[in-house]
Formats: structure tokens, sequence, C-alpha cells
């Protein structure tokens, strides 16, 4: 169909896979403060052979102040679209300060209990127009999303963005960030291409043996392949799951109490009476998942589905969801008002 209404404002670009955020919100994901530190808050540069410049707030607010409106694509499939932030653009601080010539990568590292870090190649940050923030959409960056000072990378998922941001390194070698080094989150964080999570981790023999004990209680079995899979039972407690296949798999009356299962595929599984408790089911997809009698108390939601629908509006693939499947309202709160109405319609 051609679009002959001049006046259409032209759709929204979302890169595959993602679901916009209810009007208004804006999740909180990972650290939510800063490490204990010194103040006033100060940005340190630093490269080898040269001496290391610190920058007050003040000096960064007396630089060229650039504003950014972008869209936030967080890894775990929720997007908040058009954040206008303000600050200063790495482009001109690595000018005004002469330094990562020499270098090919820039490191961000936050002041962070686990010095939590992301890195990019600095050509490439540099051309995503990655900007040093202090401000969001006219008000000083929030503590808890950063504040006061943070990086964001347009076009990027989110996790190259660090809250908190209190050394910028240029290097020689990459240095991988601590979600990439940690949960395999891909380094290049292309959400056009999906590029989510590095390869998996574990080889085919580990995964066969574990799957035939039916035992992945605290493995890392992150991009685990068990499609179709006999799981009946399976115990799964506080087991790394992220990226795992799981669809059509019977997983019922499997415990998988505090796992991480963000961003897993459990289309069509049977989790009958599986235990969810504490789970991370962020980003997870559970359309068409038989969830009667499953317990998810205390899951985190964030941009899970537990429904696909056609071009028309119809149902394609819905959990099953009834009075005996546990899903406290107040947990439902953080997931897309479509996806939130569809699990309280089950309740009739
Ligand atoms: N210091 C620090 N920065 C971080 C993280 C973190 O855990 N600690 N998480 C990253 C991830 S995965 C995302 S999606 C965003 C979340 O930012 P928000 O909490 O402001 O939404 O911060 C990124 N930067
Ligand atoms: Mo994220």
């Amino acid at each position: 169909m051609s679009r002959t209404n001049q006046d259409d404002p032209a759709p929204k670009p979302l890169p595959p896979g993602q679901q916009i955020v209810a009007p208004g919100k804006w999740p909180l994901i990972g650290e939510r403060k800063a490490a204990p530190g010194n103040y006033p808050w100060c940005l340190s540069l630093c490269e080898s052979g040269f001496k290391t410049v610190e920058l007050g707030l003040e000096d960064l607010r007396a630089m060229k102040q650039t504003s950014i409106t972008m869209d936030i694509h967080c890894v775990t499939r929720w997007s908040k679209m058009a954040v206008k932030f303000t600050g200063v653009l790495l482009k001109d601080l690595t000018e005004s300060v002469s330094m990562g010539k020499s270098s090919e990568f820039v490191s961000f590292v936050a002041q962070s209990s686990r010095n939590h870090s992301t890195s990019l190649p600095l050509q490439e940050a540099i051309g995503h127009k990655t900007l040093i923030a202090y401000s969001c959409d006219g008000q000083p960056l929030a503590s808890e999303h950063g504040g006061p000072l943070r990086n964001v990378v347009p076009g990027k998922y989110f996790y190259k963005s660090v809250k908190w941001l209190r050394k910028i390194e240029f290097l020689h070698e990459d240095r991988l960030g601590f979600w990439e080094a940690e949960s395999g989150y891909h380094n290049g964080a292309d959400p056009w291409r999906e590029e989510r999570y590095m390869a998996p981790t574990i080889d085919r023999k580990t995964a066969a043996k574990l799957i035939a004990e039916r035992d992945f209680s605290g493995h890392d079995l992150r991009s685990l392949d068990a499609n179709g899979r006999d799981l009946t039972n399976l115990s799964a407690q506080k087991a790394a799951l992220r990226n795992a296949n799981f669809r059509e798999a019977n997983l019922q009356g499997a415990n998988f109490s505090y796992a991480n299962m963000s961003n897993s595929h459990l289309q069509k599984a049977n989790l009958k009476s599986a235990h969810l408790v504490g789970t991370d089911l962020e980003g997870a997809n559970l359309s068409g998942a038989d969830l009667r009698g499953a317990d998810l108390t205390d899951s985190s939601l964030i941009g899970s589905s537990f429904c696909e629908w056609d071009e028309q509006g119809r149902v394609v693939l819905g959990a099953r969801i009834d009075q005996t499947t546990v899903l406290p309202r107040a947990i439902l709160e953080p997931l897309t008002p479509d996806q939130r109405d569809y699990v309280l319609a089950q309740y009739g």
C-alpha cells in the first residue's frame, strides 16, 4: 500500500525485537547508585604517555554544549523514544584537551563498586556522536539514571552508556566492559543488527551432560540451546540462562528460582507448576507458554512478552494463564500496556 496522505507522520523506526515503554516511564537497569567517593564530581581523562586531565562539572559546562535527541534501546527489549540529553560531545572534549589522537579505543569507567565500564572503538564512539551528558530533557540528570554525569551513545544498545562516569581512558587495545565480559553482551551492540549476545560459552558436551542430568543449578549456561527438550522437574535455581532457547521445551515443575533468564526464549514452553520465584525474566518471550500453576512471585518482567498479535491485532500466540498462575499485580507494572492488558484479561 502506498502512502498517500502527506501529513501522516513517518512511523518511528524501532529496531527489531524492541517494544516501546509506556509514556513517561524510564526503567532503572543495573546498578541503582554510584559507589561512595569524593565530591565535588570530577572526570579524569587518561591516555598513556599523556598527563591525566581532571575536569570538574563546571569545566564541562564551560565547554561547547550540545543537545542530542536520541532513542534509548535496552538489550532487554524495551525502548524509550526521543530523550533529549545535553552535555559535551566526545569529539569536542577530545579536541579541547588534545587527547585520543594516538589511541584506537575508548573506555568509559563508572564510579561503581564493581568498577563498571564499557568500551568502543574511538572513531566509532565519535562517529555515533557520543555525548558526555549532565542533563536530560532540560533537567539535571537524575542520580539513579547516572547523574551527575554519564556518557550516552546514540544508535547502540544502552549498556554502552555508563552511569556515574568518572573516567575516560584512551587505549591502544580494547578492554571489554562489565556486561560484555560478565554477561556475554555483544561488544558491537548494534540494535539494528540485534547484536545482543556473543556466541554461547559452553561446549556441546557439557551442555548435553547437564541436560541429561536435569541439573542446571548455579551453572552458567547462557545462550544454551534446549529447544524442545524434555526437562520436567529441572533443577535450575540461580542458574545463568540469559538468551537460552527453551522454545517448546517441557519444563513442567522446573525450578528456576532466582535464575537469570533475561532474553530467554520460552515460546510455547510447558511451564506448568514451574517455580519462577525471584527469576529475572527481563526481555524474555513467554508467548504461548503454559503458565498454569506457575509461580512468578518477585520475578522481574521489564520488557517481557506473554502474547504476540498479527497485523490485525488478533492473538496468534498467547500464554496460558489462569487463576492458578501466581502473577502478583505489582510485578506486571513494568510490562508494556498491551502485554499487561493481555495478562489481566486471562484472569477475567
Ligand atoms: N554504572 C553503570 N552503568 C550502567 C549500567 C550499570 O549497571 N552500571 N547498566 C547499563 C545498562 S545494561 C543499561 S540498559 C543502562 C540503564 O540505564 P538506566 O538505569 O538509566 O535506564 O545503563 C547502563 N550503564
Ligand atoms: Mo541494558
